[in-house]
C-alpha cells in the first residue's frame, strides 16, 4: 500500500499548490491507488512525523513500508538546496547591498534549521539510507559544499559526513576532472 502525506488544512494562497499534489498527480497518472495521511496542525513537527519526513514537510511517501534513496535526492534539492542557495547568494553575490544585510541573519537560521534536520535524521550512521552511499548522498553532498565558504557544516555536526562523501575516490576523479578543465 502507498501512503502520502498532506495537510489537513493550509492558507488559501497555498490550495492547489501543495506538494503533495505532484504524488498524487503522478499516482493518478499510474493508476495506483493510494491512502493519504491528513496531518493536523502542528502535528508536521511530532517526533513520529519528523522520522518519517525529517524537514517537517510534506509530502512524505511510504509504500510497503519502504523508504528510498530518490526520497533523500528530492529532499537535497529541494528542502535543503534552496534554504542554503538562499544564503549563498546573499554571501556571494550580494553581501554588500543593505538588504542582503537584514535578510542574512534569517537565511542562516533557516539554514540551521534544516542542517540540523540533517542531523538528526543522520544520526551516527555513515550513509543517510540503508547505511549504503546512495544517490541520496551524492546529491547531499553536492548541496552541503555549498556552504564552504561558512563554517555551518562542521557547528551543524556534519563535518565529518561531508568529508566521507569527499573522501570517496570517484568523488575525487570527478572533481579533478572539473578543475582540470579550468587550469587549462
Ligand atoms: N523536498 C520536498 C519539499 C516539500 C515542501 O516544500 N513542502 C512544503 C509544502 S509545499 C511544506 O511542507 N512546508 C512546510 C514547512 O516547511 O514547514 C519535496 O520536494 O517534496
Amino acid at each position: 500500500m502507498i501512503i502520502v502525506s498532506a495537510f489537513k488544512s493550509v492558507p488559501p494562497f497555498a490550495r492547489g499548490l501543495v506538494r503533495d499534489l505532484r504524488v498524487r498527480w503522478a499516482l493518478e497518472e499510474a493508476g495506483l491507488p493510494y491512502e493519504q495521511k491528513l496531518l493536523a496542525d502542528g502535528e508536521k513537527d511530532s517526533a513520529d512525523y519528523r522520522e518519517w519526513q525529517p524537514f517537517g514537510q510534506v509530502p512524505a511517501y511510504e509504500e510497503d513500508g519502504l523508504r528510498r534513496a530518490t526520497e533523500w535526492l528530492i529532499a537535497a534539492l529541494n528542502s535543503v538546496e534552496p534554504a542554503i542557495q538562499s544564503l549563498a547568494a546573499i554571501d556571494l553575490f550580494y553581501a554588500q547591498e543593505e538588504w542582503a544585510k537584514l535578510r542574512r541573519p534569517g537565511a542562516e537560521e533557516m539554514v540551521r534549521n534544516r542542517l540540523a534536520a540533517v542531523q538528526t535524521a543522520l544520526g551516527n550512521d555513515h550513509w543517510l539510507t540503508d547505511n549504503r552511499f546512495s544517490a541520496g548522498d551524492l546529491m547531499m553532498a553536492t548541496v552541503l559544499r555549498i556552504l564552504r565558504h561558512t563554517d555551518l557544516i562542521e557547528k551543524a555536526g556534519l563535518g565529518d559526513y561531508l568529508a566521507r562523501c569527499e573522501e570517496r575516490p570517484a568523488f575525487q576523479r570527478a572533481l579533478d576532472a572539473q578543475m582540470a578543465a579550468f587550469a587549462a
